[in-house]
């Protein structure tokens, strides 16, 4: 993978990049759909390549389903989605954490219940890694130990020592198991240490020395104040090697992703634009809009008249709340493309102005849009 930094703004930390892998180039700051079965739910693919050139994997769905045969037959993730674009996995630890009931955490890995068939499995750095491996994406991520929020100071340091052990782990089982498809596979490791700064600086001084090929900050956006996710990210942003690329794991909303290009962040994925889109919820230029709101039952003007997508002209306000209140799958695949193509213009819009040095000031103009609610 090469990652080569084209621009940085002059009043914030925010940068332009090109990232480039096996399956081509992709121009940071990006955000990655969630596809973590493989598919971004209710999007067709042929839809989603249209704007984007990266998805987000998760090593614990895939496991499960299809799991790593089916994939390896089919010769890993790309042909098996017969996705042309690059792919992400994350490790399957968070996942695991977040389903936290009935789930026990030892030095060696986590033993857990899967949600499918109730059978016990268990996860370990060298299992995720090999794992990954399998699934064959892009960039894979260390397997981490994501502390609760909140959690205490010993907590979150007795946690982060065995996140460094794993980190240790997978990277010499990766070394000694090298790809198995016929294409290379970035590994990053992940920032932990809740929100305690002397934690997070001292573990990120450590790995900045690594010379990872990009580097990833989890643990954030688990309910902290944003005051402290910003303050968190710049603490780290301001020690990590600034050739490689920055991942803000599970961030965010349009405000937090826009927060996070001004602190120096280039890659973001999260579930927002697709799971609250399934539920009707739209994210606009002019702030967000419940397309289920009785509001709109007569609003026969199209779905966003600022939007860049087909769907937003193709179909009215009106109609698109009578698909929700019918239930018909079209109501979510047109929100979740409205979403994403929401989100993919919006990082476009971003890059426009980090070229031309007024990111800082667009994005102040842009939150109070952001937030209106329609
Ligand atoms: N670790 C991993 N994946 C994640 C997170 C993490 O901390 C988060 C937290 N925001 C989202 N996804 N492995």
């Amino acid at each position: 993978m090469k990652f080569n930094l084209i621009k940085t703004d002059n009043y914030s930390k925010a940068r332009i990049g090109i990232l480039e892998t096996d399956h081509g180039k992709i121009e940071t700051p990006i955000f990655m759909p969630v596809a973590s079965k493989g598919y971004v739910k209710s999007v067709p693919t042929h839809e989603l390549y249209k704007m984007y050139k990266i998805i987000i994997g998760n090593t614990y769905h895939l496991h499960f389903q299809p799991g790593v045969e089916v994939l390896h037959k089919a010769g890993g993730i790309h042909s098996f989605l017969n996705w042309k674009g690059s792919i992400l996995t994350d490790s399957g630890g968070f996942q695991i954490f977040s389903l936290k009931k009935s789930n026990k955490i030892t030095e060696d890995g986590v033993l857990f219940k899967s949600m499918i068939n109730g059978s016990f499995h268990f996860f370990s750095p060298e299992k995720s890694m090999k794992i990954q491996r399998f699934i064959g994406g892009d960039i894979i991520m260390a397997f981490d130990d994501c502390p609760p929020f909140p959690c205490s100071h010993t907590e979150a340091k007795k946690s982060l020592k065995k996140t460094h052990r794993w980190l240790k782990k997978c990277s010499s089982y990766l070394e000694k198991n090298p790809e198995i498809y016929n294409y290379k596979q970035s590994f990053f490791p992940i920032i932990q240490g809740s929100i305690y700064p002397d934690l997070r600086k001292s573990f990120t001084e450590k790995i900045a020395l690594l010379e990872a090929e990009g580097y990833a900050i989890g643990g954030l956006s688990l309910g902290e104040e944003k005051e402290q996710t910003h303050s968190i990210t710049d603490l780290l942003t301001d020690i990590l090697p600034k050739k490689k690329p920055r991942y803000l794991m599970g961030v965010g909303s349009p405000i937090d992703i826009l927060e996070g290009i001004s602190l120096g962040i280039d890659m973001f994925d999260c579930v927002l634009p697709t799971r609250n889109g399934r539920h009707g919820m739209l994210f606009t230029w002019k702030g967000i809009m419940n397309i289920k709101n009785k509001k709109w039952e007569k609003d026969y003007s199209c779905l966003d008249e600022f939007g860049n997508s087909f769907v937003d002209q193709l179909y009215s306000k009106s109609y698109v709340r009578h698909l929700f209140l019918s239930r018909d799958h079209l109501a979510k695949e047109i929100a979740s493309i409205h979403n994403l193509s929401f989100y993919f213009h919006l990082l476009q819009e971003a890059k426009i102005h980090i070229m031309h040095n007024e990111f800082f000031y667009w994005k102040k103009s842009m939150i109070p849009l952001l937030q209106e609610r329609l």
